[in-house]
């Protein structure tokens, strides 16, 4: 497969709720949106940095600026035969896994297409809908938290994470716990506390989470293998995979004994199959996580969370929650907490052009020289 030409585009997309987690408050999304052309078909990819580097380093302006000056150039008018020799042509640039996965999960959409296949087949899914939860911000009260809770419960969603942080986190849990004691429930701190926090993380054991999300440094791995060792509570990584090479050394350090897979956070399906692989080996369950992802970003989420390894509930829930109005023309809807992977080659879904164009705030093309 050849691309001959890519457009970039940075998109504005309102939020319908106001998402708020350790690290911030989001009311919106700035998507980076890639669309990549060859041999008549037409590959997507969507972005998951911000604006701000406030949950990993790449920002959506850097990687505009890689993207255009450098990765795009690199692969252009190259006969690659495979999403594998994409990557093998980027490896030579260090780190910056959010830029090279928005390329390289673009090019996966664009190589299936070229093969009349359906992506979720094409990395070696199984299924063809998927378990999803939910993960909700920080609200202003316990209350209010029991009533968005319940909400979803009812709505079906499989597993319930709540975002916590210093001063909310086992009240809430607890008066969580104590409303809905069947509930599967989860907690995510994006990266709040530190090892100096262990007392309070500690009490946390009592409230049987299925898993602890990142309660440690966005980048650490060590201390999350000190803390796994005096916690009877999983430890899931999420912040701190950003590659198959920082999974193999968690599950080397026991960092960890769930893993949160963000394929845009780990460089891309290619980079995300070998964790599955070692994950599998290790006995390590995965979910699918979320970045707020609008249609194409969930698409390609769907499809990878196929995979045999996925265990469990993923962070993949109806479009309808997140916007008024999606980029795709696909409902990406979940019913009783299932939610079906799109049908049709590559992703299986379609930009709404119109209003992609007119939530636009950019635009640039780069060609085949
Ligand atoms: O830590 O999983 C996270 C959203 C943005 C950045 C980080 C995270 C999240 C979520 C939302 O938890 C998951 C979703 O609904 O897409
Ligand atoms: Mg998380």
């Amino acid at each position: 497969m050849r691309i001959e030409a890519a457009e970039l585009r940075i998109l504005e997309l309102p939020l319908r709720f106001r998402f708020e987690t350790s690290f911030g408050v989001q009311t919106k999304r700035t998507i980076l949106l890639l669309r990549l052309f060859g041999e008549g078909l037409e590959g997507l990819g969507e972005g998951v940095m911000e604006r701000l580097p406030l949950y990993r380093e790449e920002t959506v302006e850097g990687t505009r600026y890689l993207l255009q000056e450098a990765f795009l150039p690199r692969v252009l008018g190259q006969d690659l035969p495979n999403p594998e020799a994409l990557a093998q042509a980027l490896s030579p640039f260090r780190g910056n896994p959010m830029a090279k996965a928005l390329l390289e999960m673009a090019f996966y959409d664009l190589f299936a297409k070229g093969l009349g296949r359906p992506l979720w087949q094409v990395l070696g899914g199984v299924r063809r809908e998927v378990e999803v939860g939910v993960s909700l911000g920080i609200q202003s009260t316990v209350e209010a938290t029991l009533r968005v809770v319940e909400r979803h419960l009812q709505e079906g969603y499989r597993r319930i994470k709540l975002k916590i942080k210093p001063g909310w986190d086992h009240e809430v849990l607890r008066a969580v716990r104590e409303a809905f004691p069947e509930a599967t429930l989860t907690a995510d701190a994006n990266s709040a506390y530190r090892l100096s926090d262990l007392p309070r993380l500690r009490r946390l054991d009592e409230l049987g989470l299925d898993y602890l999300e990142q309660p440690l440094g966005y980048d650490d791995l060590l201390d999350h293998a000190r803390l796994q060792r005096e916690l009877a509570t999983p430890i899931c990584l999420d912040e701190s995979l950003t590659s198959a090479e920082k999974a193999r050394k968690a599950i080397e350090l026991g960092s960890g004994r769930v893993f949160n897979v963000k394929p845009a956070r780990l460089g891309g399906h290619g980079e995300s199959l070998k964790v599955h692989a070692l994950a599998q080996s290790a006995g390590i369950p995965l979910w699918m996580g979320g970045m707020l992802e609008a249609g194409v970003g969930r698409a390609h989420n769907l499809h990878l969370s196929t995979l045999p390894g996925f265990t469990k509930p993923g962070d993949v829930s109806s479009a309808s929650r997140y916007w008024e109005e999606d980029l795709i023309d696909e409902a990406l809807e979940a019913k009783e907490g299932l939610m079906p992977v799109p049908e049709g080659p590559g992703i299986g879904v379609h930009l709404k052009l119109a209003l992609v164009d007119r939530i636009t705030l950019w635009k640039g093309y780069v060609s085949a020289s």
